[in-house]
């Protein structure tokens, strides 16, 4: 089954390069939302996840927050 995601970030996040240096590492390229450039973007996360912390990958319109969760979960399934 194939599933949707977004992973929501800002270019002056350390925990964001974490996860995307693991996204480069591992050739996985996913939809990407900077939530301090793109209009609506931070508000969208909050509604989505309720709070505006980044990284936070949303699958399936579910919010997973925290880098080191994110980066297993990449390397649990094949994205
Ligand atoms: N423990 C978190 C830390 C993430 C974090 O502190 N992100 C900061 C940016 S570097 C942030 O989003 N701060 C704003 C907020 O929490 O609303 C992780 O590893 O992902």
């Amino acid at each position: 089954m194939s599933h949707s995601y977004t992973l929501y970030t800002m270019s002056t996040c350390p925990f964001c390069r974490r996860v995307e240096s693991f996204m480069k590492q591992h050739g996985i390229d996913l939809p990407r939302k900077d939530i301090l450039t793109e209009p609506g973007a931070r508000d969208e996360l909050i509604s989505i996840g309720g709070k505006g912390q980044v990284p936070c990958l949303v699958i399936d319109g579910k919010a997973l927050y925290e880098s080191a969760d994110i980066i297993a979960y990449m390397g649990r399934n094949p994205l």
